[in-house]
């Protein structure tokens, strides 16, 4: 395989590190600890990891309501992303945003949304700055296949693909928006397919295999880098827990989460890894120990950080 050893290990530190901050949110959300909503991302760990490991500390991206595991695959620290959700002034937003609301701009994060489909316009106004700056920065779009039902997906991808914008538009389709199944909403099964209409590349991937994810990716990225506009890619994959916490999913039928369970994207990575001689099974070990101290470490400084002070309200909040 052509792709180098720290690419391939850093994509499974992410997934690791997505999945147990994730695990650790359902755990303190349930506790009380987490105020507002928590929608997890657990399960769709490839698509973020898979992404994000072609693009540097310039590109921006924008994510969903969904959005802790695109964060930490673009390089947001636990610490800071833990104390936001805690609503701590430590976080990103020194707590005012939130689950659903943490950027940094440093990071090229443009920020998590509550609002589905918000980010669409978002990062085709990013790829338009960086081609009208003529830096060779690109921007990435998550979002679901929900979202790729607004309008704000169809004006944003005609629009990119008229003026060649350096955006790649990333959908994972979990096959729920909700409690709506996909084939209740749209009548076509690859959301891709929708490429075509605005004249640019569209492809369906194993959105649970990152290394399909990555590859897919890279070209979309590389084409964008160079000025030959954007693509569409859909990563089919899976939430593993409700649309929310709280959301018991009675909605999802018994034999399909069972199914989409056994293609964890985490186990089946780790095994390849191993088959491969990329990783043996003590590093492996290590690599999870890590996660796991990082972790705790993150809900000890999300703990200690105290809550913006009151005279700050309106500081930072625009109107
Ligand atoms: C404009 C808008 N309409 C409706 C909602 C309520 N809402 C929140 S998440 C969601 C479903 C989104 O589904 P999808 O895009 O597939 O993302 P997923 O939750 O599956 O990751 C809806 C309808 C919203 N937040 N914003
Ligand atoms: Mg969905």
């Amino acid at each position: 395989m052509d792709i180098d050893k720290k690419i391939l290990v850093g994509m499974l530190d992410n997934m690791l590190r997505i999945r147990a901050f994730e695990q650790k949110a359902k755990e303190l959300f349930a506790g009380g600890k987490i105020p507002g909503f928590v929608h997890l991302y657990a399960g769709e760990e490839a698509v973020a990891s898979g992404v994000c490991a072609n693009l540097n500390d310039k590109d921006f991206i924008t994510s969903t309501h969904r959005g802790h595991g695109h964060l930490i695959a673009k390089g947001g620290q636990l610490n800071e992303m833990m104390a936001e959700l805690f609503g701590k002034s430590g976080g990103y937003c020194k707590g005012k945003g939130g689950s659903m609301h943490i950027a940094s701009v440093d990071l090229g994060i443009l920020g998590a949304n509550g609002i589905v489909g918000a980010g669409q316009p978002i990062a085709t106004g990013a790829a338009f700055a960086t081609k009208y700056l003529n830096t060779d920065a690109i921007a990435v779009c998550f979002f679901g296949d929900g979202a790729s039902n607004r309008g704000t997906f169809h004006e944003s991808l005609n629009l990119a693909s008229a003026w060649k914008l350096p955006v790649v538009f990333v959908c994972e389709n979990n096959l729920y928006g909700i409690s709506n199944r996909q084939t209740d909403a749209m009548n076509i099964v690859d959301i891709s397919d929708r490429a075509k209409s605005y004249g640019i590349p569209g492809v369906t991937v194993d959105g649970n295999d990152v290394l399909a994810v990555y590859e897919a990716a890279k070209e979309a990225v590389a084409r964008a880098r160079k000025g030959d506009g954007p693509s569409l890619i859909e990563c089919k994959t899976w939430r593993h827990h409700g649309h929310f916490e709280g959301d018991s999913s009675v909605y999802k039928k018994k034999d399909e989460q069972t199914s989409w369970m056994s293609k964890d994207p985490i186990p089946r990575y780790e095994k390849k890894l191993l088959e491969l001689g990329v990783l043996n099974a003590t590093e492996l070990a290590a690599l999870r120990d890590k996660v796991d101290a990082d972790l705790a470490s993150a809900i000890d400084f999300a703990d200690r950080s105290p809550y913006p002070n009151v005279s700050e309200v309106l500081t930072d909040v625009l109107a």
